[in-house]
């Protein structure tokens, strides 16, 4: 039976996801982009799902649930060296002078408090700008800066930071600090992560300061249980990213025919998440276009987790603009915090 066609199909728009959840999704041209930005990571050879799907409203709440692990330990190590070294970030960016502290990646903020709390204790009255591609990490992160520190004025930013970061000027003329932090950075290749970085430090005016958190190698069993986890939490993670393209594209991924596989890449330094399909699967690709067809075996990269040398990090700052200035790390050597200084722009050289 033939359907008589709909008035949003006459005009030739595309029907709304399920549920708004990620800015991708905020415009139809953010939409379409998406779609086909997808469509060009499942061409890849191997095939890819670019990590930022990872963070639907499901997503968002799984991975803060890893963060919680046992087997997880960035998190936890990062805030610890965040809590002890506050006062001594906030000094340097700037002490009372400091108005805006800018994240990106925000999730539920947990541990951006610390720094808020210096910055107070500093004598400063700074505003928290908080930017994240998920609906559900910004109403986390609303909730839990409510409950801890109501007088901190929140601004949320819905964005996705690989594509459009505009950011107003600090307020008064002030200092501005950007914290990207959790090892996000490690979630890209050196390009894309320069890229990045160059992105936030042409957001800020030279002298703010970045703070960067960095995954630091160590002992591969420990980072191989920390993505592997007794409770197969990341496992769902991972899974979980084939419902958030499924939402988006309207394809029939079905996640329970996919094993979760992370290993440890010893010499390229990084965990990569896959999803291996136990048989042979044919995927209607809904929106994103076609068919796709998948051998068993012939798994799907969904995220790159890389672990860095402290020069590695400071090469990154550099290449970016930015001067680095400190460097704090943990006392286990897992995880460390560069603080570097922006540069002018060279303008048209
Ligand atoms: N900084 C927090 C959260 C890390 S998880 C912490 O350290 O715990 C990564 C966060 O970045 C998620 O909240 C995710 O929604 C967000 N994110 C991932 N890709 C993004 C993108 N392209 N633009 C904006 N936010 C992004
Ligand atoms: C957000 N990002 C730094 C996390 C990481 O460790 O790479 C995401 C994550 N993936 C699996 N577990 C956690």
């Amino acid at each position: 039976m033939q359907r008589r066609p709909t008035e949003r199909a006459r005009r030739g728009v595309l029907p709304k996801p399920a549920s708004p959840r990620t800015a991708t999704l905020v415009s139809l041209d953010a939409e379409t982009a998406a779609l086909r930005e997808l469509r060009e990571a499942l061409s890849r050879s191997p095939r890819e799902l670019p990590c930022k799907y990872l963070y639907d409203d499901a997503g968002s709440a799984l991975f803060e649930e890893i963060t919680r692990l046992p087997e997880y330990f960035p998190t936890r190590t990062e805030r610890a060296l965040l809590e002890s070294r506050a006062l001594a970030i906030v000094e340097s960016a700037g002490g009372n002078k400091l108005t805006d502290i800018v994240e990106l990646g925000s999730g539920a903020a947990s541990k951006t408090v610390a720094l808020l709390e210096a910055a107070l204790r500093s004598g400063g009255r700074p505003r928290y700008v908080a930017v994240d591609i998920s609906a559900h990490a910004l109403a986390r992160t609303r909730e839990l800066l409510a409950k801890a520190r109501p007088e901190v004025p929140v601004d949320e930013v819905l964005a996705d930071y690989t594509k459009d970061l505009r950011l107003l000027p600090a307020l008064g003329g002030g200092r501005r600090l950007a914290l990207f932090l959790g090892g996000t950075i490690g979630n890209d290749e050196d390009p894309e992560a320069i890229r990045l970085l160059e992105r936030i430090r042409n957001q800020l005016a030279p002298g703010d300061l970045l703070l960067l958190g960095a995954n630091l190698v160590t002992d591969p069993a420990v980072i191989h249980a920390a993505y592997n986890d007794s409770a197969g939490v990341t496992a769902e993670f991972n899974r979980n990213i084939l419902r958030s393209v499924n939402a988006l594209a309207r394809s029939t991924f079905d996640p329970a025919q996919f094993e979760h596989y992370a290993p440890y890449v010893v010499d390229r330094q990084r965990i990569e998440m896959w999803l291996v399909p136990r048989k042979d699967l044919v995927v209607d690709l809904g929106r994103i276009g076609g068919r796709l067809e998948l051998r068993r075996w012939e798994a799907i990269r969904t995220e790159i987790s890389r672990r860095f040398t402290r020069e590695q990090v400071t090469h990154l700052l550099e290449m970016a603009g930015f001067s680095p200035e400190r460097w704090l790390e943990s006392p286990d050597g897992r995880f460390g915090l560069a603080l570097g200084r922006a540069l002018a722009s060279l303008g048209g050289l």
